[in-house]
């Protein structure tokens, strides 16, 4: 079971998927340049950021197999396994302070943010951000924790702003500042996948995402209390910062390269100060460099499950979901159902469009094309569609404000129906077979 890190690397090492590098290396461009040339092939360990003490590691899960191998299941049930937990959630044990790792260094007077590896990602960006924190907050009225992660520009030894978009940080952050009071926060650096994964399930308000990484590892998450702030925050973590969301502050933050391979802009935001950093002996510095897979790939697999919960709801007979990399993991959707009544393939593309904001394109397919696999939805959109009456067009909706081509976020959508017509002749649709081909082997054959 995975459950730090350091159990994550050690078993990466022994895959062979991971990558060294033991010379000193700038955390200015140089660092994500030396990421972004093995993104989608190995992880990386970068021993000697030049200037600090920590390593930094980055890109811990590349690709739909370490997902799955994370989550103990395979590569095309993962939107399954994930909503499986997130109807789960798993109360976690708190142990004391002794007995957490986090916990073996704790600073609280003259903290400063500038004594860790935090890089300097592209070339607009504003400064250095922390990209791979859970941030843990409470909601004030009902006590429920709440898990996201957020780019975080570090503005001093103690002071840094952030991105919170309107979901429920922005929710429970308002809660607090409509009483003039400051925020409660901590953010983990240094976890497993399965954490932060946990982080970008879409669940209602109030259930607890720490909860979900719980269900995700079988009941072994344990927290620790935090020093400064009542939080409680994973005990295995590399690094904890805790600190507070200060009411009614802003300041410029931005610009800052963002996943979808531009830059969002600069304009005031909310603005946390740090009260204490806690770490592990020789932490593990975690940066996700925007836009990579490891990016991609967290937010792409957890809005799966919803957009699975969804589509099943409109269409009972959907098999497979598939946010793609080429679309951000957010934008393009590909869904795959077993239809038996004509007009399904539309009510999926309903059902696609209402689960998130973000998604733009939905193409919906039989479950003979593996969705998985954009060589054989291509050719299903090809041989399966007629444009004039297999398309749906819908102007004026909300979509991602961080999709250049929307304006402020306005955008079209569309949805393709690539399914075979029920009452199509039927030789029309049969596809060419080898009779005998699934059992040949062919290594028997070649010399
Ligand atoms: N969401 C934001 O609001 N602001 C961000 O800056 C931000 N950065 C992210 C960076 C990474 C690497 C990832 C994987 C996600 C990021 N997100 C960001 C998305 C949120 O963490 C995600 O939507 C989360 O589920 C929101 O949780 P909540 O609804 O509980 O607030």
């Amino acid at each position: 079971m995975v459950n730090s890190l350091r159990d994550w690397l050690a078993y990466l090492e022994c895959e062979g998927k991971i990558k060294s590098v033991s010379k000193e290396v700038s955390l200015k461009f140089e660092m994500p340049a030396v990421i972004k040339k093995l993104d989608g092939k190995a992880a990386v360990l970068l021993n000697k950021p030049k200037g600090y003490y920590f390593p930094v590691v980055s890109g811990i899960a590349y690709d739909r197999n370490l997902f799955a191998k994370a989550l103990g299941t395979d590569k095309n049930n993962i939107a399954q396994k994930i909503s499986e937990c997130q109807k789960q959630p798993l109360p976690c044990q708190v142990v004391p302070r002794e007995e957490a790792p986090v916990m073996e260094n704790v600073k609280i007077d003259d903290v400063d943010l500038m004594e860790l590896p935090i890089p300097i990602h592209h070339k607009k960006d504003a400064g250095h951000y922390i990209t791979a924190g859970l941030l843990i907050c409470k909601d004030p009225e009902t006590g429920k924790r709440n898990v996201s992660i957020h780019r975080l520009q570090v503005f001093s030894k103690n002071e840094m702003g952030i991105l919170i978009l309107p979901r429920h940080l922005w929710q429970v952050y308002m809660k607090a500042e409509k009483k003039n009071e400051s925020l409660d926060i901590a953010i983990a650096i240094g976890v497993d996948p399965l954490l932060l994964l946990a982080s970008q399930t879409i669940v209602p308000l109030g259930v607890d995402e720490l909860e979900i990484a719980n269900a995700f590892k079988n009941g072994s998450q344990k927290l620790v209390k935090c020093q400064t702030v009542d939080i409680e925050v994973p005990s295995e973590a590399e690094i904890v910062l805790e600190g507070k969301l200060l009411p009614k502050v802003r300041k410029v933050e931005g610009p800052f390269g963002e996943f979808p391979k531009y830059y969002g802009p600069a304009s005031e935001k909310p603005v946390i100060e740090i009260t204490a950093i806690c770490h592990r002996n020789n932490p593990i510095y975690h940066t996700i460099l925007p836009a990579t897979k490891e990016h991609l790939l967290l937010g792409g697999l957890a809005r799966e499950a919803t957009l699975y919960e969804m589509v099943k709801l409109a269409v009972p007979t959907v098999k497979d979901v598939h946010l793609t990399i080429g679309g951000t993991c957010r934008y393009h959707a590909v869904i795959s159902i077993d239809k038996k009544h004509e007009g399904e393939a539309k009510n999926a593309m309903f059902a696609a469009f209402a689960s998130m904001q973000e998604i733009k394109h939905v193409v919906v397919v039989d479950t003979d094309v593996d969705v998985f696999d954009m060589e054989e939805v291509e050719w299903a959109i090809a041989t399966r569609c007629q444009m004039g009456k297999d398309t749906m067009l819908v102007s004026g909706s909300l979509g991602s404000k961080l999709d250049p081509s929307t304006d402020d976020g306005i955008s079209d959508k569309m949805g393709i129906d690539a399914t075979c017509p029920l009452d199509a002749p039927p030789d029309t649709y049969e596809t060419i077979k080898i009779p005998g081909y699934d059992e040949l082997n062919i290594e028997d054959y070649l010399d």
